[in-house]
């Protein structure tokens, strides 16, 4: 199997290989064969007199020490995939609230209130009281209601409750999966699926099910707040791949997942005495900020920050050997890259007190003092570029064009130049006029499991010829823009004559002369929740409910627990979701069942699993179609 079909990618990789640099790939194939229990979901070490294993085959032992059986152990490990998931966007969001909070309180003098017209939204929304108010004091109870959503209340978390649509929440209420907590949430999800808990693996599921709506919330939460202190991203135009590294300036690359920090980092990265201090360590272009994974996607948006690479390829961005900082917070990070840094003169540099790596430089971070650590991380920066080897320096000459900052209120903005007094008239009249067949989400990440970029390309270009609109996030987001996707050219190429229409009607509305990028992107991983606000939207203004709209989700190259939640959280609000990679499940076929088949008749979205992408994306053509014909529409 290939690596990846990122040209630059590759040509990092083939340098990489020949001084004998150990990457993911390789690591994968030490690890080849995969242990075939784990694989299907069928070991349990959930208590000490395991590790438990079920055979797949009828001579082997059918259930646990305990008696569990093969659907217990894959329903309690998806389960607690979903916690985990839910955990790490929990951990986020309540992160952004903390801040909040203490900005509202004066003790956060970095993070002023960027974009007030968004708190008095969300207070809106919520139930915080505006009028008259100052911002610090709306913030500040915002922030409260927002802290309050992580233990268990009485009542609905709100950013469950007033973010999705009526039919929702009354399916949520009838199965008993409505979250009350965030954390307890987690809490709960790893209470039943300890030693001797729950043994019912549908009500495993429906447990899962209800974590994974707390994961929404969270989601949708760390989204609200990003844009309250950090302002609601608006398109913009900038560059991705590895050649947005420069050989003449001090390369910082941000890495993680929350914009606290680098937000924070690329808005000093700015300020003139640091481009003085760049310039006299003979760095003549100053610094320059690059972007992975999700934060990356949060920077993007926010400061154009350019994209190096994301999710698999993360270790390529030091394998130029010309980065001289690599700055990461929490989640996605891969432990090696201490180690592939320490084969260069980069500096490493965690910021978080739960996520520290060995050998890295540990600069920690903190909100009363942003600024200030900010300038600690890039002096550290400009002082290794001193020390940079320039005959190791290898920046592929690769990157495309990347439209970013679609945010949910920007695409309702660019509609309103086409219909001022119902923004939203436009898209549901080329719906339903079958120019634009249907919306398909891409999220998730790059897997070494799939040759990087190979499933992503392969789908997208199936789809749009059949008019599908199409939304990205996370590393999905990553990967169309390596591909030049995100590109108003990519539009004229690909996409099917009604859809080209569409884009090209409402680019030029905006002012563009041309067509809007095939790819709206709409941020991070959390940013998801953007992506549901438009189908709400829609649904509502349609006055029907989510699993009947024509829209589809997919994560072609997923890996982590975060993307199972979402992914689960996605089923439960009624799309059809893909994974172009088998979760494991496979070992039970209750499991297997719920997921792909029963959930749909419960919650109206369920799981596809396709590897194939051609065949993936002619299935979910074929689920827009039935959806269509279920709302009248021509199919
Ligand atoms: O939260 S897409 S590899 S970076 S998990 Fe991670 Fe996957 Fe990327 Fe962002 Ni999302
Ligand atoms: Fe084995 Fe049951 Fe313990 Fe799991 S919980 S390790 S199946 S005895």
């Amino acid at each position: 199997m290939e690596k990846s079909i990122d040209r630059a990618t590759c040509s990092v990789l083939r340098n990489a290989e020949k001084s004998g640099i150990r990457t993911v790939w390789e690591r994968y194939s030490a690890q080849l064969p995969q242990c075939g229990f784990g694989e299907t979901g069928l070991c349990c070490r959930h208590c000490m007199q395991g590790p438990c294993r079920i055979s797949p085959f009828e001579d082997g032992p059918r259930e646990g020490v305990c008696g569990a059986t093969a659907d217990v152990m894959v329903a309690r490990g998806i389960s607690r995939a979903v916690a985990a998931g839910t955990a790490s966007h929990g951990g986020h969001a309540k992160h952004m609230a903390r801040t909040l909070l203490r900005s509202a309180m004066g003790e956060a003098p970095d993070y002023p209130i960027k974009d007030e017209a968004k708190l008095q939204a969300v207070a809106a929304r919520i139930g915080v009281s505006v009028d008259g108010r100052d911002a610090a004091a709306i913030a500040g109870d915002v922030a409260r209601k927002a802290l309050a959503d992580f233990s268990e209340k009485d009542s609905p978390l709100t950013w469950a409750a007033t973010t999705v649509t009526k039919g929702r929440v009354d399916t949520f209420l009838k199965f008993g999966v409505v979250p009350t907590g965030i954390d307890s949430a987690v809490s709960e999800s790893m209470h039943r699926t300890t030693y001797g808990v729950d043994a019912d693996p549908v009500n495993i599921l429906l447990g899962a099910i209800q974590c994974a709506l707390a994961d929404y919330s969270a989601c949708h939460m760390a989204t609200d707040l990003a844009d309250i202190l950090f302002g609601t991203p608006s398109p913009v135009v900038t560059k991705a791949n590895l050649g947005v590294l420069k050989r003449n300036a001090v390369n910082i690359a941000l890495h993680g997942h929350n914009p606290l920090l680098s937000d924070i980092v690329a808005q000093v990265s700015g300020e003139p005495d640091m481009t003085e201090k760049a310039k006299a360590a003979g760095a003549p272009e100053g610094i320059n900020v690059v972007g992975v994974c999700c934060t990356g996607n949060e920077v993007m948006m926010r400061h154009k920050i350019p994209m190096a690479t994301s999710s698999v390829s993360q270790e390529t961005v030091l394998l130029t050997g010309a980065v001289d900082a690599m700055v990461v917070d929490y989640q996605c990070i891969m432990p090696s890259l201490a180690n592939i840094a320490e084969c260069y003169h980069t500096k490493l540099i965690t910021t978080m007190p739960i996520a520290k790596i060995p050998k890295a430089l540990h600069i920690e971070f903190h909100e009363d003092d942003a600024k200030e650590s900010a300038r600690r991380i890039i002096e550290a920066a400009i002082e290794a570029y001193g020390k940079r080897d320039r005959d190791r320096v290898h920046i592929p000459d690769e990157s495309s064009t990347a439209f970013a900052g679609f945010s949910t209120e920007a695409i309702v903005g660019a509609l309103s130049l086409v219909n001022r007094e119902d923004p939203l008239k436009p898209l549901i009249d080329n719906i339903v006029a079958g120019n634009i067949y249907g919306v398909c989400l891409f999220a998730g990440c790059n897997t070494v499991k799939v040759t990087q970029d190979a499933n992503y390309t392969a789908m997208i270009k199936e789809l749009a010829k059949k008019n599908v609109l199409i939304l990205a996030t996370g590393c999905a987001s990553g990967a169309f823009a390596r591909h030049g996707f995100m590109t108003p050219e990519a539009t004229e190429q690909y996409a099917g004559p009604g859809l080209k229409a569409v884009l090209t009607a409402v680019g030029q509305a905006a002012g563009l002369g041309g067509p809007l990028p095939l790819v709206l992107h709409m941020g991070s991983c959390v940013d998801n929740s953007r992506a549901a606000d438009v189908a709400v939207a829609l649904a509502n203004k349609l006055g029907v409910d989510l699993p009947m709209l024509p829209v589809v989700a997919s994560a072609p190259e997923p890996v982590t627990e975060k993307a199972i939640a979402i992914g689960t959280w996605a089923v439960a609000a009624g799309l059809p979701t893909h994974l172009g990679v088998i979760p494991p499940v496979l070992g039970s076929k209750v499991v297997t069942e719920v997921l792909t088949s029963t959930a749909k008749d419960l919650f109206g979205g369920y799981f596809i699993v396709e590897p194939d992408p051609v065949k993936a994306a002619e299935k979910l053509i074929t689920v827009l179609g039935e959806r269509r014909r279920g709302l009248g529409l021509s199919a």
